[in-house]
């Protein structure tokens, strides 16, 4: 299953070097008691550290991820659909506004973090990397992502930072429609002509691969996910939320006629655990590390964004000046 990928070497520098032990004691017993953290409260650099990288992460994830499906805003099949689709392409740019404040309360200011994702120093989740080629791309986003990210927003709303969790919960409402959506979308494609059937099983296939990475690497090449889930900021290992997806909606998929692209797949009846075919991981560090089929097109109209948007943002921090609209 860890095919092309290698184990994480723990043992490097401790990342809890000269804190003050009572404090990173106290910090610590409050977290264990299910208290939440705060901003004014004091953490230890690290939590401080890997939660900006999180959230960050995360806020990127939302408005990026607003762009394969947003490209189908002016092809959506109908008004009706058209108008979803809008909302929750507007759902998803409101969700990165509320995680830059999440990350802001840490310290990191929100422009920073702009000029991190448009330098490629910050990543965003891989599955935004890839092509949405035909509608039914859509509908899959919308069922299988947002499936995946509720599994991971709603075990990690229950988390140790106040203003991350709050967020998160918010967020989880927004998404659960967005499910719905999405798998009203799939069902309609999947009981329709073989033509509709066909490129909604063309999509799952085109996605299963880049859905089993959204999780993260296998718990045994996890960089983060032994001190996050020891602060409780992950509640559960990547591959016990990759587990979960599987339990909840492989018997969705199956039910709907639909095949899913893995021959290993299957749910060993001792262990309960799914197994699966080698994912390639390889794809899924390269794609995080900039060379996915989509990541220049996608950070391109980001920094785009940021161009064009600059003078408004000038004009509403300073409305008496004067600005001239740039021409492009
Ligand atoms: N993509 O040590 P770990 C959404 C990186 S929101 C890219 O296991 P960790 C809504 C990781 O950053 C989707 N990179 O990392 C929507 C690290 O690199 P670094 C986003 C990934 O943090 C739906 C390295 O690999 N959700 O979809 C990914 O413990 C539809 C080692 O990995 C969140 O961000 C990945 N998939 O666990 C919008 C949730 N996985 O930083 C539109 C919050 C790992 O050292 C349409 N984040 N990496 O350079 C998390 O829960 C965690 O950060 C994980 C990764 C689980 C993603």
């Amino acid at each position: 299953m860890y095919g092309n990928i290698s184990i994480i070497d723990k043992s490097s520098k401790d990342p809890l070097e000269g804190e003050d032990a009572i404090l990173l004691a106290e910090f610590e017993a409050k977290i264990e008691r299910g208290e939440k953290i705060e901003p004014n409260d004091w953490m230890p650099k690290e939590y401080r550290r890997q939660l900006i990288r999180m959230i960050e992460q995360h806020a990127h994830s939302e408005i990026i991820g607003a762009l394969p499906e947003g490209t189908w805003i002016t092809r959506a099949p109908g008004f009706k659909r058209k108008m979803a689709l809008m909302a929750k392409v507007q759902d998803e740019s409101g969700h990165c506004q509320l995680l830059y404040n999440a990350a802001e309360t840490l310290g990191k200011p929100r422009e920073q973090m702009i000029n991190d994702l448009i330098l490629g120093k910050s990543k965003y989740s891989n599955v935004f990397n890839y092509p949405a080629p035909t509608w039914a791309d859509t509908a899959i986003i919308a069922w299988l992502i947002d499936a995946s990210a509720i599994i991971n927003q709603v075990t990690n709303s229950r988390g140790s930072y106040g203003p991350y969790c709050r967020a998160l919960e918010r967020i989880c409402m927004e998404e659960s429609f967005h499910l719905r959506y999405g798998y009203d979308n799939v069902v309609t494609l999947a009981t329709g002509t073989e033509t509709q059937r066909a490129e909604v099983q063309d999509a799952l296939n085109r996605w299963w691969r880049p859905i089993m990475h959204f999780f993260g690497p296998p718990d045994v090449a996890s960089v983060h996910g032994e001190i996050l889930m020891k602060w409780k900021v992950k509640m559960a290992s990547n591959d016990d939320m990759r587990q979960q997806f599987f339990n909840q909606y492989v018997p969705k998929i199956l039910e709907l006629g639909l095949t899913i692209p893995d021959e290993g797949l299957r749910k060993d009846p001792e262990t309960k655990k799914w197994e699966y075919s080698d994912p390639d991981w390889a794809e899924f560090f390269r794609v995080i590390n900039g060379d996915g089929p989509c990541n220049k097109e996608r950070i391109a109209v980001r920094r785009r964004a940021e161009e064009d948007g600059r003078w408004v943002r000038a004009a509403l921090n300073q409305p008496s000046a004067k600005y001239t609209v740039p021409l492009s």
